[in-house]
């Protein structure tokens, strides 16, 4: 008997154009009828070939996971796949996702996820599509997907009742197999053919050695448990706040120094006992890194991880070369330059590091948001970072900010901070930047606050593999000592615009490395706000976010 497909008539909602990283709502407008399955099926109008194809499908488990997933398995049936291999309870981290994808050699997978960003029935709600190579859908494929959205008239699904995701085994819905996995395994073997788990293990057991993981109520919590507490035998009780919630307990899943607090003060107060911290964000391809009163920057942690890569298995012989996006700062352009490597500069968005990994142009990857990855799969990876440190530590038997002082030591020290102005309203927010582009090519040559400005424009790319060339990525503004002041709207934020500014300076100078950042920068924020404007037109006298 042949399948019955349930067409549905639709009409285009406004707005379902993928950001940075997929399509994110609140989770009201996700809601409306129709208008998660109008998206998912744009993505499988899209795509061609999937008849007879795996699908990997999960998210980080927050509120409205569980209806979307039953609604998609119902659509991947109609849409002709052959199989879905979902993560049990519906959960699968991101670089679960892309690990799971590229090991069983997927068509593509679904990712429900709205990354750091508040969960709950007021919260966020996102989806992505990541393509074969386990990564997120280029940007051709999401402006597709966006047109797609803008004409569809009719939805494809079956009759079906929900599948049970509660255990692991085999459903068949219409003429397709769902198959529940373990969203650990195969993402925990993965990580373990990279790093020198004795040697951590030998770490983790030291008494003088404490760690704590802060998994922030969100995915990474199993995940944790399992790789560091039960396979590299961290004492229980290291892995805190490890039960995914739909709510993520009413915070912000958000791993830097604002969110995760708690977990700074921590390592502040040498009473805790603790000699190291981690912490990972919602979906789990965010980290940060704690050392003892002392948060890295995650362009500082970048920069490590390539400087130090001859001590991890994987990665000893040898980087192929490096990329970070554009407002990333500059620190491990100076490692790449001292390795000999090339080093790329994308713009925001994991997105754009996929070619390059494919083309093995690239070994590591990063970004100033706290992401860093590598080629073992296409999303960066939270756990993956947390245990390229602590591979680090062990072999190294040095704490993290000393490791952080002599890379500043050798290489110099990138200053580095970005400021977020959230809920902007949106039509100022483009007026500053509009501004500023109109203003761009009067700018060099300029005194603004007593600094020279050498150079300023609009970062664009041409990616080097596929020639797609990607335009308006980011307003920078050079100075004469190499100093850098770049200005974008986040392509992740569901309510108004957050202007994001990043700030850089160059000090070479060990004897001024110590001095406190926004100290360091503050010639630099007068800058900002004097060139963009950002108090007389926003109304905003400080940032909302210091990162
Ligand atoms: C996403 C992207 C990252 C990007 C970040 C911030 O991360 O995957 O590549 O750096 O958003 O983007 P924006 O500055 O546009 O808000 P995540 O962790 O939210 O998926």
């Amino acid at each position: 008997m042949s399948m019955q497909v349930i067409r549905v008539p639709t009409e285009p909602f406004a707005g379902q154009k993928p950001g940075t990283s997929g399509l994110r709502k609140k989770v009201r407008v996700f809601r409306q009828e129709r208008y998660l399955e109008n998206f998912v099926q744009a993505i499988f109008d899209t795509v061609s070939g999937q008849q007879g194809q795996t699908l990997v499908l999960g998210g980080d488990g927050r509120y409205y996971n569980d209806v979307a997933i039953q609604t998609i398995l119902r659509m991947a049936a109609a849409a002709g796949f052959a199989r879905v291999l979902v993560g049990r309870d519906g959960i699968l981290s991101t670089p679960a996702a892309s690990a799971v994808i590229r090991k069983w050699r997927a068509f593509g997978g679904i990712i429900l996820s709205a990354s750091h960003n508040e969960g709950g029935p007021e919260g966020d709600f996102g989806i992505k599509y990541n393509l074969a190579n386990g990564g997120p859908a280029t940007e051709t494929f999401t402006d597709a997907v966006y047109r797609r959205t803008q004409e569809i008239s009719e939805y494809c699904l079956v009759d079906a009742p929900d599948v049970d995701l509660a255990r692991d085994g085999e459903t068949v819905i219409g003429d397709m197999v769902v198959q529940v996995i373990d969203p650990v395994a195969d993402y925990a073997g993965l990580l373990e053919s990279l790093f020198d788990f004795d040697r951590i293990a030998s770490l983790l057991a030291r008494p003088d050695f404490r760690m704590r993981f802060d998994a922030m109520h969100a995915v990474t919590g199993p995940y944790a448990r399992a790789i560091l507490e039960h396979r590299l035998g961290a004492p229980v009780g290291t892995v805190i706040h490890g039960i995914p919630l739909p709510d993520f307990n009413g915070g912000h899943p958000d791993p830097n120094p604002v969110h995760a607090a708690g977990l700074v003060q921590a390592l502040a107060d040498p009473g805790s006992g603790l000699s190291f911290g981690a912490a990972s964000d919602g979906d789990g391809d965010r980290n940060m890194i704690v050392g003892p009163n002392f948060v890295v920057s995650p362009s500082d942690s970048l920069a490590v991880l390539a400087a130090n890569h001859a001590l991890i298995p994987a990665y000893a012989g040898g980087l192929a070369g490096v990329a970070r996006s554009m407002p990333t700062s500059c620190a491990v352009d100076r490692v790449a330059a001292a390795l000999g490597i090339p080093c790329y500069e994308t713009p925001t968005g994991w997105k754009y590091f996929g070619s390059l990994l494919d083309a093995g142009m690239a070994t590591l990857c990063g970004e100033e948001s706290s992401g860093t990855g590598s080629n073992h799969v296409r999303e960066k990876d939270g756990l993956w970072a947390v245990l390229y440190w602590l591979n680090i530590l062990a072999v190294r038997n040095t704490p993290a900010d000393e490791i952080v002082r002599e890379h500043w030591q050798r290489f110099g020290r990138n200053v580095y901070s970005r400021h977020d102005y959230e809920g902007i309203d949106s039509a100022l927010a483009d007026r500053l930047i509009e501004g500023l582009r109109t203003r761009l090519a009067g700018l060099p040559g300029s005194e603004v606050c007593g600094q020279r400005i050498a150079g300023a424009d609009d970062f664009a790319y041409t990616d080097p593999v596929d020639g797609s060339r990607s335009e308006r990525q980011g307003i920078r503004i050079l100075l004469d000592d190499g100093s850098r002041v770049v200005f974008r709207l986040s392509g992740t934020g569901t309510e108004g615009a957050t202007l994001r500014v990043y700030l850089e300076r160059f000090v070479a100078d060990p004897g001024r490395h110590a001095v406190p950042t926004q100290e360091a920068l503050a010639p630099l924020i007068g800058l900002a706000d004097a060139v963009a404007g950002i108090g007389s037109i926003t109304g905003r006298l400080r940032p909302d976010v210091i990162t």
